[in-house]
C-alpha cells in the first residue's frame, strides 16, 4: 500500500509551474511509496491564484503562505520564490515540523544560507531538506557522475562549467533578478550555482580555493516594469522616455577554483551570450578520458575513452535514455523517445518522495547542508571578484 504526501507549494510563475508539474507527474511515472496531493498553492498575485491552482490540480489556494505552517494537513512546503524570502520561508516551515523543498540557490546572502543550514540542523529529527537543483538529474549527469565513480576518466585534472544564455540584454526590464536584495546577485547565483552543484556532484570533491574572479554588468540601468514583469519579457520600444531603475547584479561572472583532489575548474556564467539560450555544460578532463554534457542537448553524454587504441579513438555520443543502463530512463519512454527540462523536475520529485517513503533515491538529493556548500563558493567568488587574488574556503563560513 502507498501513503500519501500532502505537497503544498508556495510560488505561482516558472518555478510554481515546473514544480506543480513535477507534482502532478510523478505518481503515474514512478509509482513512488508515497503519492503527492496537491494540497494548497499559495501565491502574491490573487487575481491569477485561483486559474493557475484549478488549472495545475491544486485542492486549496491561499494568499498567505504563513497558513501553510498552520495547516496540520500539510507535510511538505516547496518553496519556489525570490531568494531573499527562502529564509524566512523556509525557516516558518521548518519550526512548524514540515519537510521542506527549496529553489536555488539556498538563498541570496550567506548569511541567509547559513541561517537555513541551522535550521535544518536543528529540526532534522522531524523534517528533511531538499534543494531543487535540477540538473543533477538529468539521466545524463547521472552517467557521467557514474563513470567517474568507476573510475573510467581516471583522476580528474580539469572541471571546465559554462553556464550560457542570452535574455539579459538591454531590452530586459528590471526583474527581480536584477535587484541585489532580492536575488543576491545575478548570473552568478542564478547559474553559477547550478555548475558548482553539478561540479562538485560529478567529481564528489570539495572546492578549497577561488582564485580570480570578474564580475561585469553590462546594463547598470534597466527599464522599470513594475511586479508583474516576467521572465523573457521585454521593454516596449517607444519614443517617450522610459522610467529607469538600478541593475544591482552582476549580469556575467567568471571564476577559476581548486578542488581538494588537485583538480582545476573554470566557471563562466553570463545572461549576455548570444546563440547560447540556456547552454548549461561542463566538462571533466581525467587522466584516462573526458566526459562532456551540453543541456541544450541534454539527452546526451559525450565521452573520450583515451584506453582505446589510437587509430580508432574519439568522441563517443551516448543517448542516455536507455532503461537499467541510465539513471531514471526506464521510467520514462522506449530507448531514444527523449525527454526534456521538466522531467529534470519530475524525476527530483520522485527521489524526495522515495527518501520520505524510506526508500533509497535514484541519485542522492542535495540538502541544505550541500547547498550551504554552494552558497560558500558563490560567495568566494564575488569577494575575489571585488578584492582580487586568492580566497582560501576555510575562511569563508
Ligand atoms: C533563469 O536564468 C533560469 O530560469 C534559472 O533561474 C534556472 O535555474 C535555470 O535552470 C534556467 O534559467
Amino acid at each position: 500500500m502507498t501513503g500519501t504526501l500532502d505537497v503544498a507549494l508556495i510560488g505561482q510563475r516558472f518555478m510554481g509551474r515546473a514544480h506543480s508539474n513535477a507534482w502532478r507527474q510523478v505518481a503515474p511515472f514512478f509509482a513512488p511509496p508515497l503519492h503527492p496531493f496537491l494540497h494548497t498553492i499559495a501565491g502574491r498575485d490573487p487575481k491569477d491564484l485561483e486559474s493557475f491552482a484549478k488549472q495545475w490540480g491544486w485542492t486549496h489556494w491561499t494568499t498567505r503562505w504563513q497558513d501553510l505552517a498552520e495547516d496540520p494537513e500539510i507535510d511538505l512546503v516547496d518553496i519556489g520564490t525570490p531568494n531573499d524570502v527562502h529564509k524566512e520561508q523556509a525557516i516558518a516551515m521548518l519550526e512548524a515540523g514540515k519537510h521542506v523543498a527549496c529553489e536555488k540557490p539556498l538563498a541570496g546572502t550567506l548569511d541567509d544560507a547559513r541561517a537555513m543550514r541551522d535550521a535544518a540542523k536543528k529540526a532534522r529529527r522531524k523534517s528533511k531538506t531538499f534543494v531543487w537543483f535540477n540538473y543533477r538529474r538529468c539521466p545524463a549527469i547521472g552517467f557521467a557522475r557514474k563513470l567517474v565513480q568507476q573510475g573510467r576518466l581516471g583522476k580528474i585534472l580539469h572541471v571546465r562549467a559554462k553556464y550560457l544564455q542570452s535574455w539579459g540584454f538591454a531590452d530586459t526590464p528590471l526583474l527581480w533578478r536584477f535587484e541585489k536584495k532580492r536575488a543576491g546577485s545575478g548570473a552568478h547565483g542564478d547559474l553559477n550555482a547550478h555548475s558548482i552543484d553539478l561540479a562538485r556532484f560529478l567529481t564528489g570533491e570539495e572546492i578549497v580555493s577561488v582564485e580570480g574572479a570578474i564580475a561585469q554588468t553590462f546594463y547598470k540601468e534597466r527599464a522599470l516594469l513594475g511586479d508583474a514583469a516576467q521572465l523573457g519579457g521585454k521593454s516596449k520600444k517607444t519614443k517617450k522616455a522610459q522610467a529607469m531603475g538600478k541593475s544591482t547584479v552582476d549580469d556575467a561572472l567568471l571564476f577559476l577554483a581548486r578542488f581538494a583532489g588537485g583538480a582545476v575548474a573554470s566557471f563562466e556564467a553570463t545572461r549576455c551570450a548570444h546563440g547560447h539560450e540556456n547552454r548549461n555544460t561542463i566538462e571533466l578532463n581525467g587522466e584516462k578520458g573526458s566526459v562532456r554534457f551540453d543541456f541544450e542537448d541534454m539527452n546526451v553524454l559525450e565521452l573520450f575513452d583515451a584506453e582505446v587504441d589510437a587509430a580508432t579513438r574519439g568522441w563517443r555520443r551516448i543517448m542516455c535514455t536507455t532503461a537499467d543502463a541510465h539513471p531514471y530512463a526506464g521510467n520514462w519512454w522506449p530507448s531514444a523517445h527523449v525527454i526534456g527540462y521538466e522531467h529534470g523536475f519530475v524525476n527530483m520529485a520522485a527521489d524526495i518522495l522515495r527518501v520520505l517513503g524510506g526508500q533509497e533515491p535514484e541519485l542522492p538529493l542535495p540538502d541544505f547542508a550541500d547547498a550551504y556548500e554552494v552558497q560558500r563558493v558563490l560567495e568566494a567568488a564575488q569577494i575575489a571578484a571585488k578584492q582580487g587574488g586568492r580566497i582560501p574556503l576555510r575562511e569563508v563560513k
